[in-house]
C-alpha cells in the first residue's frame, strides 16, 4: 500500500508538469486561449507553427517528447531493479494512470490539462510495447489518410485495448494490463468529446501542411 501511494503521488506530480503550457508560454502564448485551447503537442505545433514557422513546429514536437517522457518515467521507475515496492510490476500501471490524470488535471494549471495521448503513449511504450505499437500504427495510418490528429488519437485509443484483450486471450498478458489499457482508452476518448462533436459536424480542424504562397 505504501508503494501504491508513493507511485501514485509521484505519477500525478510528473503528469502534472505542464510542458505544453510552459513551452508555449516561453513563446509568449497562453495555449489555453488559442487554437483548440488544448495544452497538447498538437495545439502547440498548430499555434506556434503558424506564428513562428519551423521553430514553432519544433516546439510542438518537443512538447510531444516531454509529455511522453513524463508518462514513461512515471510508469518505469517503480520497475527499476533495486527499487523494492511490494506489488512491483503492477505499480507501473498505477504510476501511468496517475500520470495521465495529472496531465489532464494538472495541479500547476488550476486542474486543467490535456487529453492524455502523448503521456499515455510514453507509459505504454514501457508497459505494453506491442499494444502501443499497434496503437501508433493505427494513429499514423489514420492521420496520414484523414489529416485529423484527433481521429488518429481516438482510433488508437480503441486499438490499444483491443490489442491488449487479444493478447490476454493469447495468454501473452494479464488481466490488469488489459483493464488499464481499457481505462486509458476510454479516458482518452472522453477527453476528445468536443473533437468528436466537431468530427461529426464536419468542423474539426485538419492538420494541413501550409503550401508556400503562389508566386
Ligand atoms: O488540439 O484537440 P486538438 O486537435 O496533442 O488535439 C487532439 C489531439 C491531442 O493529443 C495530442 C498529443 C499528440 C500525440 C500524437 C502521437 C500519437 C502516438 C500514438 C500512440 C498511441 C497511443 C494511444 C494511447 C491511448 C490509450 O488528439
Amino acid at each position: 500500500p505504501v508503494g501504491l501511494l508513493v507511485t501514485t503521488l509521484i505519477g500525478y506530480f510528473l503528469g502534472s508538469l505542464p510542458f505544453g503550457y510552459l513551452v508555449a508560454r516561453a513563446y509568449g502564448v497562453d495555449i489555453f486561449k488559442v487554437g483548440s485551447g488544448n495544452p497538447g503537442a498538437t495545439n502547440v505545433k498548430r499555434v506556434l507553427g503558424e506564428k513562428f514557422g519551423p521553430k514553432g513546429k519544433r516546439a510542438g514536437n518537443l512538447v510531444f517528447v516531454l509529455d511522453a517522457v513524463k508518462g514513461a518515467v512515471a510508469a518505469a521507475w517503480p520497475l527499476l531493479p533495486g527499487i523494492v515496492l511490494a506489488e512491483e510490476r503492477l505499480l507501473g500501471l498505477a504510476g501511468l494512470i496517475a500520470a495521465v490524470l495529472g496531465h489532464s488535471f494538472s495541479c500547476f494549471t488550476k486542474f486543467k490539462g490535456g487529453k492524455g495521448v502523448a503521456t499515455a503513449a510514453g507509459g505504454l511504450v514501457v508497459l505494453m510495447p506491442v499494444s502501443c505499437l499497434v496503437g501508433a500504427l493505427v494513429w499514423l495510418l489514420t492521420f496520414a489518410t484523414t489529416r485529423y490528429v484527433s481521429l488518429g488519437s481516438i482510433l488508437a485509443a480503441v486499438a490499444v485495448p483491443a490489442t491488449s484483450w487479444f493478447r490476454l486471450y493469447q495468454g501473452k498478458t494479464s488481466l490488469p494490463f488489459s483493464l488499464v489499457a481499457t481505462a486509458l482508452g476510454l479516458f482518452v476518448i472522453i477527453r476528445h468529446r468536443e473533437n468528436i462533436k466537431r468530427l461529426l459536424a464536419g468542423t474539426e480542424t485538419k492538420f494541413v501542411k501550409k503550401s508556400p504562397p503562389a508566386a
